[in-house]
């Protein structure tokens, strides 16, 4: 009889977690860890690194932190190189780092459009292809790419995000089907609307402690009725970095709590 359980370990395996000092980032890369991977993670500030290193210590977590760019390729080059180091071959890549500017389309910048495409999508390419090769020569590995609700909709205010986030779900469909014959597997993760700094903006409270209107918004449209914790991302990321998808290739793994196969309730 399969022992089922092994399919989820990921002892002995290294993790790549970009932009993981907090948010959606930490979660991941501390489902990986519990999973049995070493972790690695990036960020661009000397003081989140601190503080994040110190918030894994508090949970247990022997992470390794460095400070990087990710649309820096020579910073990126030196990234891995330096991991590959400390830590032995990268086997699991999460291109987790991101940032979203909500501008109404006909005021925004082409700097600033640029700006959001080039850390949410360009560099998910240059982490990708910094970490190829040694998955090639090895003809094993993973590469998670964070997608999102906006790699299927649309809103106003988040033209460049969603733009970048809907290129994301076609590069992970392109990894996928490039480099699928040297047993890498490239899939994406799509959380619904979680609850992060990113978000914090859209959850403010009133003055009055009422809800933000888009706050309520999303409880409407989602099933579970709440916003996803990055815990909730948990499970689909150890499943999407181990054994257990090994013939899951090219696919957007989405965790909304239902959000995108329902219509909303009725106000
Ligand atoms: P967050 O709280 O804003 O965290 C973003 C992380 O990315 C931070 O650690 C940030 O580090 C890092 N980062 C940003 N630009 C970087 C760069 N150029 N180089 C290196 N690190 C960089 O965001 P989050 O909510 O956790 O989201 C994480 C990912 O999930 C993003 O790709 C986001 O688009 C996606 N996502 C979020 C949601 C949601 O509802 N929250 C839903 C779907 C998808 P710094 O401290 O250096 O800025
Ligand atoms: C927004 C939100 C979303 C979430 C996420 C949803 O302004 O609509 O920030 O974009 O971050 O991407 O999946």
């Amino acid at each position: 009889m399969m022992d089922s359980r092994n399919l989820f370990s990921l002892e002995g395996k290294t993790a790549l977690v970009t932009g993981a000092a907090y948010g959606i980032g930490f979660a991941i890369a501390e489902a990986l860890s519990g999973a049995g991977a070493r972790i690695a993670f990036n960020v661009r500030s000397r003081e989140h690194l601190k503080k994040a290193l110190s918030d894994y210590r508090e949970k247990g977590i022997d992470a390794r932190g460095y400070l990087a760019d990710v649309t820096d390729e020579k910073a990126v080059g030196g990234l891995v190189k330096e991991i590959e180091e400390d830590l032995g071959p990268i086997d699991i890549l999460v291109n987790n780092a991101g940032i979203i500017k909500r501008i109404p389309m006909h005021e925004m910048t082409a700097e600033e459009f640029r700006q959001v495409v080039d850390i949410d999508l360009t560099a998910a390419f240059i982490v990708s292809k910094a970490v190829l090769p040694g998955m090639m020569e090895r003809r094993a590995g993973k590469i998670i790419n964070i997608c999102s609700m906006m790699s299927e909709l649309g809103r106003e205010t988040v033209s460049a995000y969603a733009a970048a986030k809907g290129g994301l779900k076609m590069l992970t469909k392109n990894i996928a089907s490039e480099y699928g014959a040297y047993n890498i597997q490239c899939n994406g993760i799509g959380p619904g609307y979680i609850a992060t700094p990113q978000t914090a903006p859209l959850r403010e409270r009133a003055a009055d402690g009422s809800r933000h209107p888009f706050d309520s918004f999303i409880i409407a449209k989602t099933p579970a009725m709440r916003w996803g914790n990055p815990e909730d991302l948990a499970g689909s990321a150890v499943f999407l970095a181990s054994r257990a998808s090994d013939f899951v290739n090219g696919h957007i793994l989405y965790v909304d709590g239902g959000i995108l196969a329902y219509i909303g309730k009725q106000p």
